[in-house]
């Protein structure tokens, strides 16, 4: 007879640890899409007939560095929270255009006068 076999059954503790989002570093996505033409009717840029080069100022941050040339929608990442008050501009040589304010929060689609901005979390 051969010995017997003592079977001990392992018991593994899973330690599960709950790693912290840093909320500091956490950036957003602003989705922007112009509409075709200004509120007024005229197109963006009226000179050269152009797309506009658009960027938002998002709580009075403004990201201007960040804007996109001769397009009608552009994407940012921003570091506010929270519900945000977003303007929209078109970037010129003098004065930018307007293209409106709104608020918008995360998930949101909102409308400002002169085009759609997509708050992606
Ligand atoms: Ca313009
Ligand atoms: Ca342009």
């Amino acid at each position: 007879m051969s010995g017997a076999h003592v079977v001990r059954a392992v018991c593994t503790v899973l330690v599960t640890t709950t790693v912290a989002t840093p909320v500091s570093n956490a950036t957003r996505t602003v989705k922007v899409v112009m509409d075709d033409r200004k509120p007024n009717g005229n197109q963006w840029d009226e000179v050269d007939g152009s797309d506009p080069e658009p960027y938002v100022i998002v709580d009075g941050h403004s990201y201007r560095d960040d804007r996109c040339k001769d397009t009608k929608t552009c994407a940012f990442k921003v570091v506010e929270k929270g519900r945000l008050a977003i303007t929209v501009k078109d970037a010129d040589l003098g004065d930018d255009d307007d293209a409106g304010s709104t608020t918008c929060d995360a998930g949101e689609s909102c409308r400002t006068k002169g085009a759609t901005v997509i708050v992606v979390d």
